[in-house]
């Protein structure tokens, strides 16, 4: 069964997010433990931060992604809940004091406020692995692209991707930073999921080498326009983004090098150059187009 069951080529954004969003959610809750008895502490804070009410971009980019390169594979759902539960595992270790000491997320307090740091970092742990075995185990696709799909979310995550990315952040961060080690820093802690998110969907659609690489240019503009645009929410009240407040204040960001006018631009060349390359792969009108006109709209 397609995952959007109206596939006509005009079809809506916000239909088929609220559609995909409910069916990611319903699936998160299917693949995710449930604790077996009330100790059961890890598998609460799993549920509990995975589950928490965030935007779940990087599944919705993969399956907005699929369903405009017309592939409809079952399983897809399974790797895309995947992405989010490696990027909630990812939340719990950012939020922790010896990272970025965050006390707010997605609304609500963070992990280790609520169950205490050692839970929080065996939550993450488990929630990781887990993530992989989910992959192994996607149904109704072949075991190549499994395989190929459990490379492309550990080279995210690992020391090519996540893991680097948030070493860079948090050792140059509040340094002065020249803007293309930032962008390096930005790329690799949050451009590594969009990587994976567009490069699995190309994968399983059984796109060419070519338009690969054209799903991954568009990830990587993605990733860093998206980083930018959290950098120039980082001062607005906690009731807008779920977060704490002025988190980046000790960091150099591009909005602190540059200011905010000037990252803006830059974030509208982010966009320019993604739809270029959608545009590139016949997709310029397509639901993963008008979702980076949405989330970035001026
Ligand atoms: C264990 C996977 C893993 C990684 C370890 C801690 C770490 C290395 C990386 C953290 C990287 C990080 C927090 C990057 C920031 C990415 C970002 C923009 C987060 C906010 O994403 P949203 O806005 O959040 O999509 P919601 O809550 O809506 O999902």
């Amino acid at each position: 069964m397609a995952l959007l069951s109206n596939t006509r080529p005009g079809l809506a954004l916000e239909p088929a997010l609220l559609a995909l969003r409910t069916q990611v959610d319903t699936r998160l809750g299917e693949l995710l433990p449930e604790p077996e008895h009330p100790q059961d502490l890890i598998a609460e804070a799993m549920r509990e931060g995975v589950l928490a009410p965030g935007k779940r971009v990087r599944p919705l980019l993969m399956l907005l992604a699929l369903h405009d390169l017309d592939a409809h594979a079952p399983g897809a759902i399974d790797i895309a809940c995947s992405l989010e539960m490696v990027h909630a595992a990812s939340l719990f270790l950012d939020d922790l004091p010896c990272m970025d000491d965050a006390t707010l997320r997605r609304g609500r307090p963070t992990l280790h406020i609520r169950y205490g740091e050692d839970v929080a970092v065996l939550a993450s742990v488990a929630l990781l692995s887990h993530a992989f075995s989910v992959v192994a185990a996607a149904p109704e696709l072949s075991a190549s692209v499994r395989t190929r799909a459990v490379g492309l979310l550990s080279q995210a995550i690992g020391p090519y991707g996540l893991v680097r990315g948030q070493f860079y952040d948090l050792h140059g961060g509040h340094q002065a930073r020249a803007l293309d080690a930032i962008a390096k820093a930005n790329q690799l802690k949050t451009g590594s999921l969009f990587i994976a998110a567009l490069e699995t969907a190309g994968l399983i659609a059984g796109c060419s080498r070519a338009d690969i690489a054209s799903l991954r240019s568009v990830a990587q503009e993605f990733g860093l326009g998206f980083q930018l645009l959290d950098d120039l929410n980082d001062g607005k009240a906690s009731e807008h983004t779920g977060k704490d407040a002025h988190q980046d204040r000790d960091k150099t960001t591009v909005v602190a090098l540059l200011g905010r006018d000037a990252a803006r631009q830059q974030l509208r060349l982010h966009v320019r150059r993604a739809n270029a390359q959608l545009e590139r792969l016949g997709l310029a009108d397509g639901l993963t187009a008008q979702l980076l006109a949405r989330i970035f709209a001026d």
